[in-house]
C-alpha cells in the first residue's frame, strides 16, 4: 500500500496561503456521536483511553478516516496536563471534568507540581509520535488556557457563570496571578513538548474567557496570554486560540502573538473582519444546525465558505464542539460540501 500524500491545506490556511480548497476539521471531532468512540469509552474511563497510545492514536484517527477532514486532534482533554500537577480530577460521563479539591489559597496554588511532560505525561508524547507516522493530515496538539483551566480548578466543576472564578479574579488578584503564571508556564511546557514530539499546528482552548468583558480581559488576562504565544513563537508552528461567546474581545486579541483566531457562531466572518481583524480565522457554524434539517445547514454554511473565502487564511469549523446527538452522516456529508465549494469569482 502506497502512504497517501501529505494534505497540507490547513497548515497553508493558518499561514494565510492559498490553498485550492477550503480545509476542514471540527472541534470535538473525536466523541460520543460516533458509536465506534462509545464502543471504545465503553472498555476504559477517560483517561485510559489517553494512558493507552495506541488507543488514543486510534481515536485520534476515527474522524479522519470517518469524515475526510483535513486535520486531526489529539485525543486527550484540556485536564490532562492537571492530574499529574496535583489536581484530583475526574471525567464524569455527561458532566465533563469534576475536581474534588478546588484552588481556594495560595498554599493550594503552591501546592502544584510543576509539569515535566517528558515524566508526567510520556503517553501524550508517544501518542503524537505514533500518530506522525501514521497521519496523512497534520496534527493539532491542544493546551487549556489559563482562565478555563482555573474556572474548573475554583469552581470544581462546569459553570454557568464562573462567579466563584471571577470572585477569586477581584478578591485574591495576588494568588489569582500565581495560578495564572503557574498555568502557564504549564502551557507553555505542554504545547512544546508536543511540538518536540511532532505536533504540526497548536490551539489553546480558552472556551470560557467570554465571561470576562474586554476591560478586565486585558487587565488580567492579556499578559499572561502575550507571554503564552510570545513563548510558542520559538516553535514555527501555527498557533490558534480559541474562545465561546468572545466576540467582544476580538481587538485585543488581534494585537497577540497568535496566527489564528477561532470564532463561534455569535460573531460572523464579516463582523470580524468589520473589527479590523487580518489574523487567519477558523469557524464558525453553529454546531445545533448539525441537528437541523440539512437545507438550513446546506445555507448557512454556504454563507459562512462566501464570508471565510473573501481573503485567504480561512478553516471551516464548528463554532463550538460537536454534541453527542449529531450523526456521523451529517458531518461526512457537510464535509464534501465544504470540499466541494467554489467561490464565484
Ligand atoms: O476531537 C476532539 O476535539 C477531542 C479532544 C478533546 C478536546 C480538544 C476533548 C475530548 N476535550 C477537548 C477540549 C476540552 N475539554 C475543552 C475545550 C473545548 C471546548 O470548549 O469544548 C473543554 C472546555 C473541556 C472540558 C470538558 N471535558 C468538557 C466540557 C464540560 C463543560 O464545562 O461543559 C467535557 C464534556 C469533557 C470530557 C471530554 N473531553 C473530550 C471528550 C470526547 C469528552 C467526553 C468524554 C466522554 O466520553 O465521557
Amino acid at each position: 500500500m502506497t502512504a497517501k500524500p501529505f494534505n497540507d491545506t490547513f497548515l497553508k490556511a493558518c499561514r494565510k496561503e492559498a490553498t485550492d480548497r477550503v480545509p476542514v476539521w471540527y472541534m470535538r471531532q473525536a466523541g460520543r456521536y460516533q458509536p465506534e468512540y462509545r464502543a471504545i469509552r465503553a472498555k476504559h474511563s477517560f483517561f485510559e483511553m489517553n494512558y493507552i497510545p495506541e488507543v488514543c492514536a486510534e481515536v485520534t484517527r476515527l474522524p479522519v478516516e470517518q469524515l475526510g477532514v483535513d486535520a486531526a486532534i489529539l485525543f486527550a482533554d484540556i485536564m490532562t496536563p492537571l492530574k499529574p500537577m496535583g489536581v484530583d480530577v475526574n471525567i464524569e460521563s455527561g458532566i465533563g471534568p469534576v475536581i474534588a479539591n478546588p484552588i481556594q489559597t495560595l498554599a493550594d496554588v503552591q501546592r502544584l507540581h510543576d509539569l515535566d511532560p517528558e515524566t508526567h505525561v510520556p503517553y501524550i508524547l508517544e501518542s503524537v509520535k505514533i500518530l506522525r507516522q501514521q497521519l496523512s493530515v497534520p496534527l493539532i496538539g491542544f493546551a487549556g488556557a489559563p482562565f478555563t483551566l482555573a474556572s474548573y480548578m475554583i469552581e470544581g466543576g462546569p459553570s454557568k457563570h464562573y462567579h466563584k472564578t471571577k470572585a477569586f479574579m477581584y478578591t485574591e488578584p495576588q494568588t489569582w496571578q500565581a495560578l495564572m503564571d503557574k498555568l502557564a508556564d504549564m502551557t507553555i511546557t505542554y504545547l512544546k513538548a508536543q511540538i518536540r514530539a511532532g505536533a504540526q499546528a497548536v490551539q489553546v482552548f480558552d472556551s470560557w474567557v467570554g465571561a470576562l468583558n474586554a476591560e478586565d480581559y486585558r487587565t488580567y488576562i492579556t499578559p499572561v496570554m502575550q507571554r503564552i504565544f510570545s513563548a510558542l513563537r520559538e516553535t514555527d508552528v501555527p498557533m490558534i486560540y480559541f474562545g465561546v461567546g468572545a466576540g467582544h474581545l476580538l481587538k485585543e486579541w488581534n494585537r497577540l502573538p497568535v496566527d489564528v483566531l477561532g470564532l463561534d457562531w455569535r460573531t460572523t466572518i464579516t463582523e470580524a473582519r468589520e473589527l479590523g481583524v487580518t489574523k487567519a480565522l477558523q469557524g464558525n457554524l453553529d454546531p445545533t444546525l448539525l441537528l437541523a434539517p440539512w437545507e438550513k445547514l446546506e445555507s448557512k454554511a454556504h454563507e459562512i465558505l462566501e464570508e471565510g473565502t473573501r481573503q485567504p487564511g480561512f478553516i471551516f469549523n464548528l463554532g463550538h464542539g460537536v454534541f453527542p446527538d449529531a450523526k456521523v452522516e451529517t458531518l461526512q456529508r457537510l464535509t464534501h460540501l465544504i470540499h466541494s465549494y467554489k467561490r464565484e469569482q
